[in-house]
């Protein structure tokens, strides 16, 4: 009997401690909280630490795993790779731009080359490659890949895998921000999305001039997959590239996508050669002797009003192609997409070399 009773005591003293026991550790815990700066420096410890075991789930890449990915090998390699958000999706994911170059946190005076995947959230190779290369860069610089330390040190490569976020979460080509009618003229949601390669600048208003020759080229209702969006620059993503843009003297540009195995110059809008065609087409060609693509000035796939290659060079004179990666949209093959990544290595450090021959002219 007083074995029970005290068996009892025991066990109503327990229950009573537990409680406030943890209520002293948690008070503690508060106490000796972590200044903000400790916190930060613990969480990219966590990161670090965990790095090796993130790979993708999948055959692509998540947002998030990219995310961690970059963080991960920016942290590890932190004298010539750093990676800052550039602007945030509608969504509120931001948007990743990845540098890599000796002395990463100066501006020196080297050619800056960009390098552009997913304006389409469906077109999941297009970020693929581009990771690819980010991680095949800092994997080689140290052990003396000639290649890969000539592009480091004497170019800036500013590369940002994925401009369109929410698009490949969702896995659509255009964006998610919501529409309000074909001018933005109505109160309610009307539909989601814009196409982003729709949405720069240069010679949008074009449309208006001649819209029997553009109605394919882009389109102002926004149900559509080519929707041009209200205004141009209207989204954080071209917004966002276009501040970028303003204060970072690009050379060369590749934008990658999928699908046709082709490299596109400029001009989209119109069967006018660009003013600078031999260029575009000596660097093209040697672009397609790596990749065996097809090279072609864009409007002959068809025209387009409002894509990014257009507006790089029509409003700074850069070397921009657009790259369609592949004969589908997204392989479902690794050997494929593998064999797609390492033929652009190849492609994206022949137009770092060439980009060195730009400038010194
Ligand atoms: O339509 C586009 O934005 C690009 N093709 S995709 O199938 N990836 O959507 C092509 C843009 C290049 N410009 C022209 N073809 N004019
Ligand atoms: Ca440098
Ligand atoms: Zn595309």
């Amino acid at each position: 009997m007083r074995k029970r009773t005290i068996a009892l005591c025991i066990i109503l003293v327990g229950i009573l401690l537990v409680p406030s026991l943890s209520t002293a550790s948690l008070l503690r815990a508060q106490k000796n909280d972590l200044a903000f700066e400790t916190v930060r420096e613990q969480h990219l410890r966590d990161i670090q630490n965990h790095f090796p075991i993130i790979v993708p789930q999948g055959l692509y890449h998540t947002y998030d795993e990219m995310t961690i990915l970059l963080q991960g090998l920016a942290i590890n390699h932190s004298d010539i790779m750093s990676v800052v958000s550039i602007g945030k999706t509608f969504e509120g994911r931001d948007l990743w731009m990845v540098k890599l170059s000796d002395n990463v946190n100066q501006e020196e005076d080297e050619p800056d080359i960009l390098f552009m995947g997913a304006h389409h959230g469906d077109e999941k190779p297009s970020y693929e490659v581009l990771i690819f290369f980010i991680q095949f860069m800092v994997d080689n610089y140290y052990n003396g890949t000639e290649s890969v330390r000539e592009a480091i040190n004497n170019t800036e490569l500013f590369i940002m895998p994925m401009v369109n976020p929410d698009g490949v979460e969702a896995g659509t080509r255009k964006n998610c921000a919501p529409n309000h009618g074909p001018f933005g003229l109505q109160k309610k949601i009307t539909s989601i999305g814009v196409d982003l390669n729709r949405n720069y600048g240069y010679r949008w208003f074009l449309f208006f001039l001649c819209p029997w020759r553009y109605y394919k080229a882009t389109s102002v209702m926004d149900r559509t997959n080519v929707y041009r969006g209200e205004y141009p620059f209207s989204e954080n993503e071209t917004q966002a590239i276009k501040s970028f843009m303003e204060t970072h003297p690009i050379i060369i540009s590749l934008s990658y996508h999928t699908s046709g195995e082709l490299v596109l110059y400029p001009w989209g809008y119109t069967k006018n050669p660009p003013k600078d065609e031999e260029v575009f087409v000596s660097i093209g060609e040697n672009i397609s002797r790596l990749d065996n693509y097809t090279l072609s000035q864009s409007i002959y796939l068809y025209p387009t009003l409002g894509d990014d290659c257009d507006w790089a060079y029509g409003e700074y004179g850069i070397f921009s192609y657009t790259i369609e990666l592949g004969t589908v949209q997204a392989t479902s093959d690794p050997q494929d997409l593998l064999e797609m990544c390492t033929s652009h290595v190849n492609v994206n450090l022949y137009v770092c070399q060439r980009a060195q021959l730009l400038q010194k002219k």
